[in-house]
């Protein structure tokens, strides 16, 4: 099984609350933020306060954990009112999807009308 990683990254010093972030909600077992660099209107990052790199490494090992992060982004577009509009959940896996931060991550993007996306 798939061990977390515990090598830092700036999102354990933002659960550890040793760097501010804007926390929206927080669990037992994951925190969301709203991202440094708004994407859209709604633009929050919602982890798991136990590091892995991605999330396949995530879901092989404790696939109760990514649903804790999916229900969290759930709860995230709850509060921002964005569940009859409608929302999008992300997490950029690897270097051509574009991830700079090997803490996966889920993006919750909403509040207007998204734009396609892929090339
Ligand atoms: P990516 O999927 O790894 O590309 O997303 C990383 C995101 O983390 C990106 O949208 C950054 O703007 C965001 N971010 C942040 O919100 N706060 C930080 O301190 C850092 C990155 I470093």
């Amino acid at each position: 099984m798939t061990e977390p990683d515990p090598s830092e990254t700036l999102f354990e010093r933002i659960i550890a609350r040793e760097i501010p972030a804007e926390i929206v909600h927080e669990t037992d077992t994951t925190l969301a933020f709203r991202d440094i660099s708004p994407q859209a209107t709604t633009h929050v990052l919602v982890v798991p306060k136990t590091r892995y790199r991605n999330v396949g490494e995530l879901a092989a090992a404790d696939p109760a954990l990514l649903a804790d992060v999916i229900a969290t982004a759930h709860r995230v577009a709850e509060l921002d009112g964005l569940t009859d509009s409608g929302y999008r959940v992300v997490f950029n896996t690897g270097a051509d999807a574009g991830q700079t931060v090997f803490h996966v991550h889920a993006h919750v993007l909403g509040g207007e009308q998204l734009g396609f996306f892929g090339r």
